[in-house]
């Protein structure tokens, strides 16, 4: 796979230089490695198995998913977390065009948090919603006092309705900029299940 990928590079980059003759195989096995990597881990993310835990389910007669995630699941990262997870440590993947809904019920015993599917987390320490699809997002979503509360659960429904590679964010002050966020993946090829799952959230 990774072969194919650089010959494929170097077949546009041929492209791009004029028509100059394909590149000896031999020699394109040593040219080095493109130099779009990831910045960091938390930026790649989990790279295992698609996995199904308890907490997620995929009907694909009816084209939807239906998860439950909980804020404070554990004492991670002082309950500042997604089914345990925090920092970029965890992946959902939903395929394109479901319909997801996400049962959000917050556990955190000191604490507001909220959620929704963004398309970057550099919000900084106040982010604004901006959720990539209609609906993803919980009411109230930056206040401390209005958001999901301690011991309260809120239901949301969106359609996935494009690919790509999207973000679980809070928007409670100071949240995501310390590390309330999780990968959010919309496939293109159907595939749907979870990377990285807390063990003692399965
Ligand atoms: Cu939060």
């Amino acid at each position: 796979m990774k072969r194919l990928l650089t010959l494929s590079l170097v077949a546009v980059l041929s492209a791009c230089g004029g028509g100059e003759p394909a590149e000896d195989p031999a020699e394109t096995e040593a040219a080095p490695e493109p130099a779009a990597q990831p910045a960091t881990a938390a930026d790649q993310g989990p790279t295992g198995e698609l996995t199904m835990p308890s907490w997620f389910s995929v009907d694909e007669a009816s084209e939807t998913v239906n998860m439950t995630v909980v804020s404070g699941a554990t004492s991670a990262k002082n309950y500042w977390n997604y089914n345990g997870a925090a920092d970029g440590t965890m992946r959902i993947t939903v395929p394109e065009g479901y319909t997801v809904t996400i049962e959000f019920v917050n556990e955190d015993p000191n604490m507001a948090h909220s959620f929704g599917i963004e398309a970057t987390r550099d919000g900084g320490a106040a982010p604004q919603p901006n959720p990539v699809f209609a609906g993803a997002v919980t009411e109230n979503p930056t206040s401390m006092m209005e958001a999901t509360m301690t011991g309260e659960s809120e239901t949301v429904t969106f359609t996935a309705g494009a690919a790509g590679d999207y973000f679980m964010v809070c928007y409670v002050p100071g949240h995501l900029s310390t590390g309330m966020w999780i990968h959010f993946r919309v496939s293109d090829d159907g595939s749907a299940g979870v990377q990285g799952v807390v063990d003692e959230v399965m």
